[in-house]
């Protein structure tokens, strides 16, 4: 039985339907006055609403099929029905490692027994993982059992176990043009939408409300987990307004699967995420969305080498050390490196893995120029034989002091897809969670959510969407305390300073 969490203070108010808090937003605005630095703090007053009740969630994958898509499918099964499995090194049960939010924790503050920390999932009232119910698409037929043997990720065992539940789910046919992804995947493709772009984009519209309804959920979250796109390029009365992308959609002008997913699932008033890293929300796709006030977020889940990236490089900069040339390899052998073999899919991966130490190299002016940046480079290959079990190497140099220089070099071998299906789940339930939180302010007193580019997803992603004009944050621990102090405010508690001063004195 799990050890329920009341806060006790004059800032929180619980209610039946919400939970209420009073929370001083401290900042600081910073301008230069006749050479000067002139820094003058201030303080905005927040009232955070919750609502407090879980609605039951349905998830929607378009790529259900493919080795991610099996795999969180296939965990939350496993868990939820208890699961435990042979290995050649003993039994092991089914978990949820990796989720930020089912395996990590938050210090809730001292107890008689020093520090007491919680999950990170039980901080507020979130959707738990067993209880999402899944659906999705896919160009490739296969039902989820036969699609999870050929993904090779999971124990034969425990695929054994699972068959009798995976192969009674089948994904529904996809929207599937053949320029946007390599055409190495055509072979997957018996599984296809046909008609006009519209004709295609109402039969998504109609998948949605058909789960929802035949399911049962309350709310729908669609998550983009296919083939990686090549870029779409974004045309002035085509891509750049919401008007236009709809024509265009209408008339059949060039627009990508995955924007069509976006569209559908912001008609329908569903949250979408992209866990590729292609341009999916053109302008026009992130105006509807703002329009319709549907969240959106993405892009391309950071599962492994760019989040040691995000936390290694944080550190050098941190530290004062200047890195000057950062080196990546990888190697993997499933059905995405084989995609991301193709030159314009390759480019779509490359870009996103490459601007990921932007912030932190912009942070430090003592340390780099205004227009210089370190040499960073990205290479990625197919090697069919390790399968799922990703190889990544990274080369980091670094200027140290009095011309010394400090080289990194790391290896990391993991099953991909073990790591980023629990950031699906963090994804829909952190999404689904800021559905339920609203807020205002002295001089905006009308309850409004968060801004429909759901910022808080960057701790997931690789390339994190923000809206115009928002600093882009990289840096992983920054995202991970955005995530941690935005729901301490919802309980009115301090963001975590790590301070400790009642330790500090005599
Ligand atoms: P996968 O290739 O095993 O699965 C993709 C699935 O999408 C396939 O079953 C394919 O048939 C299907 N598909 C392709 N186009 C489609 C369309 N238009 N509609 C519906 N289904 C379509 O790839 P995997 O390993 O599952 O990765 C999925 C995506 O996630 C890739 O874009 C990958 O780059 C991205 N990603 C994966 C990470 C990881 O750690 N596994 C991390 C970051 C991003
Ligand atoms: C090879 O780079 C395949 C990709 O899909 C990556 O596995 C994926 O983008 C994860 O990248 P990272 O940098 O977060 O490990």
């Amino acid at each position: 039985m799990e050890t329920p969490i009341k806060i006790e203070g004059p800032n929180v108010k619980y209610s039946e339907k919400y939970i209420e808090s009073q929370y001083p937003y401290h900042s600081s605005e910073v301008s230069l006055e006749n050479g000067t630095y002139k820094v003058k703090p201030s303080t905005t007053h927040f009232t955070f609403r919750t609502e407090r009740k879980v609605p039951k969630l349905g998830v929607m994958l378009v790529g259900w099929g493919g080795n991610n898509g099996t795999t969180v499918t296939a965990a939350v099964l496993a868990n939820k029905l208890g699961m435990t499995w042979r290995t050649k090194t003993g039994v092991q049960n089914a978990n949820y490692l990796g989720s930020l939010l089912q395996s990590s924790t938050v210090c809730l503050g001292t107890g008689p027994q020093g520090d007491v920390y919680v999950p990170f999932g039980r901080l507020l009232p979130m959707v738990h993982p067993n209880d999402i119910v899944f659906d999705g698409w896919d160009i490739s037929s296969m039902d989820l059992a036969a699609a999870m043997e050929r993904a090779q990720v999971l124990d034969w065992s425990l695929q054994e176990q699972l068959r009798p539940h995976m192969e009674k789910l089948k994904p529904r046919p996809s929207i599937y043009f053949p320029k946007f992804i390599a055409a190495n995947q055509e072979e997957r493709a018996d599984n296809v939408i046909q008609g006009t772009q519209q004709e295609q984009l109402e039969q998504v519209r109609r998948d949605i409300r058909d789960f929802k309804q035949k399911s049962g959920v309350d709310k729908v979250v669609v998550l983009w987990t296919a083939n990686t796109e090549r870029f779409c390029d974004i045309i002035a009365g085509v891509h750049d307004t919401a008007h236009n992308l709809l024509k265009a959609i209408e008339i059949g002008a060039e627009v990508s699967p995955s924007t069509l997913f976006a569209v559908a699932s912001i008609l329908e008033g569903c949250a979408y995420i992209n866990g590729s890293p292609q341009n999916t929300f053109v302008p026009g796709a992130v105006e509807l969305a703002v329009q319709r006030r549907v969240f959106i977020g993405g892009d391309d889940f950071k599962s492994g080498q760019t989040k040691i990236k995000s936390v290694l490089v944080d550190f050098l900069v941190g530290a004062g050390l200047k890195p000057t040339s950062i080196v990546s390899y990888n190697h993997l052998g499933n059905n995405d490196g084989m995609n991301l073999s193709a030159p314009q899919q390759f480019r779509s991966k490359e870009i996103s893995k490459s601007n990921v130490v932007d912030d932190m190299v912009k942070s430090n002016p003592v340390l780099y120029r205004p227009d210089e940046k370190p040499d960073h480079c990205v290479v990625i290959k197919y090697v069919p034989y390790v399968g799922d079990s990703k190889r990544a190497m990274d080369e980091y140099i670094s200027e140290i002091m009095m011309g010394g220089t400090n080289t990194i070099a790391m290896h990391n071998t993991c099953e991909d897809s073990l790591l980023a299906s629990p950031l699906i789940l963090d994804l829909v339930i952190l999404t689904e969670l800021c559905q339920r939180i609203s807020f205002c302010t002295e001089s905006q007193p009308e309850f409004q959510g968060f801004h429909s580019v759901l910022s808080i997803l960057s701790y997931l992603c690789k390339a994190p969407l923000v809206p115009e004009g928002t600093p882009v944050v990289n840096a992983l621990f920054k995202q991970r305390a955005c995530i941690e102090n935005t729901m301490r405010a919802c309980l009115g508690l301090p963001p975590q300073n790590h301070m400790l001063l009642e330790h500090k004195m005599q």
